[in-house]
Protein backbone atom coordinates (compact mmCIF):
# COMPACT_ATOMS: atom_id res chain seq x y z
CA UNK A 1 0.00 0.00 0.00
CA UNK A 2 1.58 3.48 -0.83
CA UNK A 3 1.63 6.13 1.98
CA UNK A 4 0.38 9.33 2.30
CA UNK A 5 3.72 10.89 1.89
CA UNK A 6 4.11 8.87 -1.22
CA UNK A 7 0.51 9.49 -2.68
CA UNK A 8 1.38 13.48 -2.09
CA UNK A 9 4.57 13.27 -4.10
CA UNK A 10 2.71 11.38 -6.88
CA UNK A 11 0.34 14.52 -6.93
CA UNK A 12 2.95 17.00 -6.96
CA UNK A 13 4.27 15.40 -9.81
CA UNK A 14 1.43 14.92 -11.60
CA UNK A 15 0.62 18.44 -11.32
CA UNK A 16 4.08 19.30 -12.58
CA UNK A 17 4.14 17.48 -15.37
CA UNK A 18 0.32 19.02 -16.69
CA UNK A 19 1.84 22.25 -16.01
CA UNK A 20 5.13 21.51 -17.93
CA UNK A 21 3.57 19.68 -20.84
CA UNK A 22 0.82 22.82 -21.12
CA UNK A 23 4.06 25.17 -21.40
CA UNK A 24 5.41 23.54 -23.82
CA UNK A 25 7.96 22.03 -21.94
CA UNK A 26 9.45 18.32 -24.01
CA UNK A 27 8.09 15.40 -23.11
CA UNK A 28 11.95 14.02 -23.26
CA UNK A 29 13.06 17.19 -21.08
CA UNK A 30 10.30 16.36 -18.58
CA UNK A 31 11.44 12.87 -18.57
CA UNK A 32 14.91 14.04 -17.99
CA UNK A 33 14.57 16.46 -14.93
CA UNK A 34 12.33 13.72 -13.15
CA UNK A 35 14.93 11.26 -13.73
CA UNK A 36 17.77 13.69 -12.74
CA UNK A 37 15.56 13.59 -9.17
CA UNK A 38 15.29 10.08 -8.80
CA UNK A 39 12.71 9.01 -10.42
CA UNK A 40 12.94 5.92 -12.48
CA UNK A 41 12.96 6.62 -16.10
CA UNK A 42 10.65 4.48 -17.34
CA UNK A 43 7.93 5.47 -15.10
CA UNK A 44 8.89 9.17 -15.17
CA UNK A 45 7.88 8.54 -19.61
CA UNK A 46 4.87 6.07 -18.53
CA UNK A 47 3.59 9.24 -16.20
CA UNK A 48 4.05 11.82 -18.86
CA UNK A 49 2.54 9.59 -21.68
CA UNK A 50 -0.25 8.91 -19.74
CA UNK A 51 -0.84 12.51 -18.54
CA UNK A 52 -0.47 13.96 -22.17
CA UNK A 53 -3.76 11.53 -23.28
CA UNK A 54 -5.45 12.54 -20.11
CA UNK A 55 -9.01 14.43 -21.23
CA UNK A 56 -8.13 17.00 -18.14
CA UNK A 57 -5.38 17.81 -19.58
CA UNK A 58 -6.47 17.89 -23.46
CA UNK A 59 -9.56 20.17 -21.65
CA UNK A 60 -7.06 22.51 -19.94
CA UNK A 61 -4.76 22.64 -23.81
CA UNK A 62 -8.17 24.05 -25.40
CA UNK A 63 -8.80 26.12 -22.77
CA UNK A 64 -5.15 27.97 -22.69
CA UNK A 65 -5.14 28.45 -26.08
CA UNK A 66 -8.54 30.09 -25.88
CA UNK A 67 -7.79 32.32 -23.20
CA UNK A 68 -4.19 33.53 -25.07
CA UNK A 69 -6.45 34.13 -28.87
CA UNK A 70 -8.66 36.36 -26.39
CA UNK A 71 -5.68 37.96 -24.93
CA UNK A 72 -3.79 38.72 -28.31
CA UNK A 73 -7.03 39.76 -29.54
CA UNK A 74 -7.78 42.16 -26.63
CA UNK A 75 -3.95 43.73 -26.87
CA UNK A 76 -4.21 44.13 -30.30
CA UNK A 77 -7.67 46.40 -29.83
CA UNK A 78 -6.02 48.25 -27.06
CA UNK A 79 -4.80 51.95 -28.65
CA UNK A 80 -2.24 52.38 -26.01
CA UNK A 81 -0.66 49.10 -26.21
CA UNK A 82 -0.89 48.37 -30.39
CA UNK A 83 -0.28 44.70 -30.72
CA UNK A 84 2.42 42.78 -29.54
CA UNK A 85 4.87 44.22 -32.83
CA UNK A 86 4.73 47.70 -31.75
CA UNK A 87 6.23 46.22 -28.38
CA UNK A 88 8.61 43.95 -30.21
CA UNK A 89 10.04 47.09 -31.84
CA UNK A 90 10.45 48.73 -28.84
CA UNK A 91 12.17 46.17 -27.31
CA UNK A 92 14.75 45.87 -30.37
CA UNK A 93 15.43 49.63 -29.96
CA UNK A 94 16.16 49.35 -26.24
CA UNK A 95 19.02 46.71 -27.49
CA UNK A 96 20.11 48.45 -30.32
CA UNK A 97 20.81 51.28 -27.42
CA UNK A 98 22.80 48.82 -25.76
CA UNK A 99 24.35 47.66 -28.91
CA UNK A 100 25.48 50.90 -29.86
CA UNK A 101 26.46 52.31 -26.99
CA UNK A 102 28.77 48.74 -26.31
CA UNK A 103 30.49 49.81 -29.46
CA UNK A 104 31.89 52.55 -27.99
CA UNK A 105 33.74 51.10 -25.66
CA UNK A 106 37.66 50.86 -26.61
CA UNK A 107 37.62 46.85 -26.10
CA UNK A 108 34.29 45.95 -27.75
CA UNK A 109 34.74 42.46 -29.28
CA UNK A 110 37.19 41.52 -26.33
CA UNK A 111 36.94 38.74 -24.20
CA UNK A 112 37.92 39.80 -20.10
CA UNK A 113 40.39 37.11 -19.08
CA UNK A 114 40.40 36.49 -15.30
CA UNK A 115 42.87 34.34 -13.18
CA UNK A 116 41.12 32.05 -10.12
CA UNK A 117 38.34 35.07 -8.81
CA UNK A 118 36.82 34.14 -5.85
CA UNK A 119 33.02 34.16 -5.42
CA UNK A 120 32.68 37.45 -4.66
CA UNK A 121 34.64 38.87 -7.36
CA UNK A 122 33.19 36.33 -10.20
CA UNK A 123 29.66 37.59 -8.58
CA UNK A 124 30.43 41.27 -8.80
CA UNK A 125 32.47 41.27 -12.11
CA UNK A 126 30.68 39.16 -14.78
CA UNK A 127 27.98 37.30 -13.13
CA UNK A 128 25.81 39.90 -11.93
CA UNK A 129 26.68 42.05 -15.30
CA UNK A 130 25.70 39.13 -17.37
CA UNK A 131 29.23 39.33 -18.69
CA UNK A 132 31.10 36.58 -19.93
CA UNK A 133 34.52 35.99 -19.74
CA UNK A 134 36.99 33.13 -19.71
CA UNK A 135 38.82 32.20 -16.31
CA UNK A 136 42.33 30.61 -15.86
CA UNK A 137 43.78 28.89 -12.81
CA UNK A 138 40.59 27.67 -11.47
CA UNK A 139 40.73 23.86 -12.62
CA UNK A 140 44.30 23.62 -11.38
CA UNK A 141 43.32 20.90 -8.63
CA UNK A 142 41.21 18.42 -11.21
CA UNK A 143 42.85 15.08 -10.91
CA UNK A 144 41.11 15.25 -14.45
CA UNK A 145 43.40 17.29 -16.12
CA UNK A 146 45.88 14.96 -16.13
CA UNK A 147 43.25 11.27 -15.83
CA UNK A 148 41.27 12.35 -18.92
CA UNK A 149 43.83 12.76 -21.19
CA UNK A 150 44.09 9.42 -21.38
CA UNK A 151 41.32 6.78 -22.88
CA UNK A 152 42.61 3.50 -21.10
CA UNK A 153 42.06 5.31 -17.77
CA UNK A 154 38.01 6.57 -18.33
CA UNK A 155 37.43 2.82 -19.74
CA UNK A 156 38.77 1.75 -16.36
CA UNK A 157 36.58 3.85 -14.10
CA UNK A 158 33.55 3.36 -16.18
CA UNK A 159 34.40 1.66 -19.40
CA UNK A 160 31.38 -0.96 -19.12
CA UNK A 161 28.71 1.57 -17.96
CA UNK A 162 26.25 1.67 -20.47
CA UNK A 163 25.96 5.64 -21.41
CA UNK A 164 23.93 7.56 -23.82
CA UNK A 165 25.55 9.89 -26.94
CA UNK A 166 23.81 11.49 -29.73
CA UNK A 167 24.80 9.42 -33.50
CA UNK A 168 24.04 12.06 -36.28
CA UNK A 169 25.53 9.85 -38.69
CA UNK A 170 24.95 12.87 -41.51
CA UNK A 171 21.97 14.70 -40.06
CA UNK A 172 22.58 18.12 -40.29
CA UNK A 173 20.23 21.04 -38.64
CA UNK A 174 20.21 23.49 -36.24
CA UNK A 175 21.14 23.08 -32.21
CA UNK A 176 17.87 21.47 -31.96
CA UNK A 177 18.28 18.97 -34.51
CA UNK A 178 21.61 17.51 -33.45
CA UNK A 179 20.15 17.31 -30.16
CA UNK A 180 16.90 15.33 -30.78
CA UNK A 181 16.00 12.43 -28.58
CA UNK A 182 15.92 10.33 -31.92
CA UNK A 183 19.56 10.43 -32.40
CA UNK A 184 19.88 9.03 -29.07
CA UNK A 185 22.28 5.35 -28.81
CA UNK A 186 22.71 3.34 -25.74
CA UNK A 187 26.47 1.69 -25.77
CA UNK A 188 29.01 0.85 -23.54
CA UNK A 189 31.09 3.59 -22.61
CA UNK A 190 34.44 2.12 -23.51
CA UNK A 191 32.79 0.94 -27.29
CA UNK A 192 31.76 4.71 -27.35
CA UNK A 193 35.36 5.91 -26.27
CA UNK A 194 36.58 3.30 -29.17
CA UNK A 195 34.25 4.98 -31.65
CA UNK A 196 35.57 8.57 -30.88
CA UNK A 197 39.20 8.35 -30.32
CA UNK A 198 39.23 6.43 -33.56
CA UNK A 199 36.63 8.53 -35.84
CA UNK A 200 38.87 11.16 -37.37
CA UNK A 201 37.62 14.58 -38.15
CA UNK A 202 33.71 13.71 -37.95
CA UNK A 203 30.65 15.19 -37.64
CA UNK A 204 28.83 11.49 -36.08
CA UNK A 205 29.31 10.52 -32.88
CA UNK A 206 28.83 13.40 -29.78
CA UNK A 207 28.27 13.33 -26.12
CA UNK A 208 26.62 15.93 -24.96
CA UNK A 209 24.41 17.65 -22.29
CA UNK A 210 20.91 16.07 -23.21
CA UNK A 211 22.30 12.77 -22.97
CA UNK A 212 23.11 14.16 -19.48
CA UNK A 213 19.85 12.18 -17.27
CA UNK A 214 21.00 9.02 -18.50
CA UNK A 215 24.48 9.28 -18.09
CA UNK A 216 24.23 10.68 -14.82
CA UNK A 217 24.64 7.79 -12.69
CA UNK A 218 26.92 5.19 -14.91
CA UNK A 219 29.95 8.26 -15.14
CA UNK A 220 29.34 9.76 -11.66
CA UNK A 221 32.43 8.01 -10.67
CA UNK A 222 34.47 10.10 -12.95
CA UNK A 223 33.08 13.45 -10.61
CA UNK A 224 35.59 12.37 -7.95
CA UNK A 225 38.06 13.94 -10.88
CA UNK A 226 36.54 17.37 -10.47
CA UNK A 227 37.20 19.85 -7.98
CA UNK A 228 34.13 22.52 -8.03
CA UNK A 229 35.67 26.25 -7.84
CA UNK A 230 34.40 28.29 -5.16
CA UNK A 231 31.56 30.22 -7.31
CA UNK A 232 29.74 26.92 -8.27
CA UNK A 233 28.20 24.25 -6.17
CA UNK A 234 28.89 21.26 -6.81
CA UNK A 235 26.01 19.21 -8.35
CA UNK A 236 26.16 15.95 -10.55
CA UNK A 237 22.57 16.80 -11.82
CA UNK A 238 24.00 20.34 -13.33
CA UNK A 239 27.03 19.34 -14.40
CA UNK A 240 27.15 17.87 -18.19
CA UNK A 241 30.16 15.64 -20.12
CA UNK A 242 30.52 16.60 -23.59
CA UNK A 243 33.24 14.32 -25.36
CA UNK A 244 33.49 14.26 -29.50
CA UNK A 245 36.20 14.04 -32.54
CA UNK A 246 37.75 16.88 -34.11
CA UNK A 247 35.61 18.91 -36.41
CA UNK A 248 32.26 17.73 -33.80
CA UNK A 249 29.54 21.26 -34.00
CA UNK A 250 27.36 22.62 -31.58
CA UNK A 251 25.62 25.17 -33.96
CA UNK A 252 24.38 28.36 -33.08
CA UNK A 253 22.26 28.91 -29.63
CA UNK A 254 21.44 30.44 -26.52
CA UNK A 255 21.04 28.88 -23.00
CA UNK A 256 18.26 29.64 -20.87
CA UNK A 257 20.73 29.74 -17.54
CA UNK A 258 24.11 31.04 -17.01
CA UNK A 259 26.63 28.42 -17.95
CA UNK A 260 30.25 27.63 -17.00
CA UNK A 261 32.38 25.36 -19.98
CA UNK A 262 35.40 23.53 -18.17
CA UNK A 263 37.65 22.71 -20.85
CA UNK A 264 39.32 19.21 -19.66
CA UNK A 265 40.73 17.38 -23.11
CA UNK A 266 41.62 19.12 -26.45
CA UNK A 267 40.72 22.61 -27.82
CA UNK A 268 37.66 24.36 -28.67
CA UNK A 269 36.54 27.25 -30.56
CA UNK A 270 33.66 28.71 -29.52
CA UNK A 271 31.94 31.88 -30.96
CA UNK A 272 29.96 34.31 -28.95
CA UNK A 273 27.25 36.72 -29.54
CA UNK A 274 26.30 39.34 -27.12
CA UNK A 275 22.43 39.43 -26.23
CA UNK A 276 22.38 43.02 -27.43
CA UNK A 277 23.03 41.86 -31.09
CA UNK A 278 19.95 39.99 -31.12
CA UNK A 279 17.65 42.24 -32.96
CA UNK A 280 20.57 41.15 -35.79
CA UNK A 281 19.99 37.46 -35.46
CA UNK A 282 18.07 35.05 -37.01
CA UNK A 283 16.16 33.06 -34.21
CA UNK A 284 13.53 31.04 -36.28
CA UNK A 285 12.71 29.19 -33.02
CA UNK A 286 12.95 28.51 -29.56
CA UNK A 287 16.09 29.61 -28.48
CA UNK A 288 18.07 28.37 -32.04
CA UNK A 289 19.29 30.36 -35.23
CA UNK A 290 19.08 28.65 -38.41
CA UNK A 291 22.50 30.31 -39.48
CA UNK A 292 25.39 28.67 -39.89
CA UNK A 293 27.59 30.72 -37.81
CA UNK A 294 31.08 28.79 -39.04
CA UNK A 295 30.18 29.55 -42.61
CA UNK A 296 27.85 32.56 -42.15
CA UNK A 297 25.46 32.53 -46.06
CA UNK A 298 25.03 36.74 -45.76
CA UNK A 299 22.86 36.82 -48.91
CA UNK A 300 20.42 34.92 -46.85
CA UNK A 301 21.01 36.47 -43.85
CA UNK A 302 22.06 39.94 -44.44
CA UNK A 303 21.65 41.02 -41.07
CA UNK A 304 24.65 38.89 -39.43
CA UNK A 305 26.93 41.89 -41.37
CA UNK A 306 26.22 43.72 -38.60
CA UNK A 307 26.47 41.37 -36.04
CA UNK A 308 30.32 41.32 -33.97
CA UNK A 309 31.40 37.80 -33.26
CA UNK A 310 34.34 37.52 -30.50
CA UNK A 311 35.97 34.30 -30.87
CA UNK A 312 37.55 31.89 -28.65
CA UNK A 313 39.73 29.19 -28.11
CA UNK A 314 39.67 27.43 -24.86
CA UNK A 315 42.13 24.38 -24.45
CA UNK A 316 42.72 22.41 -21.03
CA UNK A 317 42.65 24.22 -17.98
CA UNK A 318 40.41 27.12 -19.29
CA UNK A 319 37.09 28.00 -18.22
CA UNK A 320 34.65 29.76 -20.44
CA UNK A 321 31.46 31.79 -18.74
CA UNK A 322 28.75 31.75 -20.89
CA UNK A 323 25.71 34.15 -19.70
CA UNK A 324 22.32 33.55 -20.49
CA UNK A 325 20.90 34.48 -23.48
CA UNK A 326 24.34 34.62 -25.21
CA UNK A 327 24.70 32.90 -28.14
CA UNK A 328 27.39 30.66 -28.73
CA UNK A 329 28.31 28.12 -31.53
CA UNK A 330 31.29 25.65 -30.68
CA UNK A 331 33.45 23.47 -32.65
CA UNK A 332 36.20 21.04 -31.65
CA UNK A 333 39.51 21.71 -33.18
CA UNK A 334 40.84 18.35 -31.32
CA UNK A 335 39.50 15.07 -29.66
CA UNK A 336 37.79 17.29 -26.64
CA UNK A 337 36.40 16.44 -23.42
CA UNK A 338 34.17 19.39 -21.75
CA UNK A 339 32.31 19.43 -18.60
CA UNK A 340 29.25 22.15 -18.48
CA UNK A 341 28.29 23.60 -14.95
CA UNK A 342 25.19 25.22 -14.21
CA UNK A 343 24.73 25.41 -10.06
CA UNK A 344 25.85 28.44 -9.37
CA UNK A 345 24.89 29.78 -5.99
CA UNK A 346 23.33 33.26 -7.27
CA UNK A 347 19.76 32.62 -8.87
CA UNK A 348 20.05 30.88 -12.08
CA UNK A 349 16.38 30.05 -12.72
CA UNK A 350 15.84 32.10 -15.88
CA UNK A 351 13.74 29.98 -17.50
CA UNK A 352 10.95 29.66 -14.99
CA UNK A 353 10.09 33.40 -16.89
CA UNK A 354 10.61 31.85 -20.56
CA UNK A 355 7.82 31.37 -22.62
CA UNK A 356 9.26 31.87 -26.28
CA UNK A 357 9.48 27.44 -26.84
CA UNK A 358 8.07 27.49 -30.31
CA UNK A 359 8.19 29.32 -34.05
CA UNK A 360 9.35 33.04 -33.40
O1 LIG B 1 30.77 22.14 -26.12
C1 LIG B 1 29.87 22.14 -26.94
O2 LIG B 1 29.93 21.53 -28.02
C2 LIG B 1 28.62 22.96 -26.71
C3 LIG B 1 28.39 23.47 -25.31
C4 LIG B 1 27.17 24.33 -25.30
O3 LIG B 1 26.82 24.91 -26.30
C5 LIG B 1 26.35 24.49 -24.12
O4 LIG B 1 26.65 23.92 -23.07
O5 LIG B 1 25.33 25.23 -24.21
Amino acid sequence: MTTIEQRDQAAQWHAWIAENLLRGVSPYDIAGTMEASGVDRSSAEQAIASAADHPYLQGARVAAEAAAAASAAKLASNAAAPGSSARAKKYAWWLEVQRRAARLSSHHGELPRVTNPSAEEFLEDFYSRNRACVIEGAMESWPALERWQSPDYLKSVCGDAIVEAQSRGNAGGDAATLSDANLAKSLPFGEFIDIVETAGESQDWYMIANNGAKNLQPLLPLLDDVAYAPFLQPDPARTFLWYGPKGIVTPLHHDLTNNLMAQVRGRKYIQLIAPHESAHMYNHVHRYSQVDSFDIDYDAFPAMRDVTIVDVELGPGQMLFIPSGWWHAVRGLDISITLTMMRFPWDNEFHEFYDSYGEL
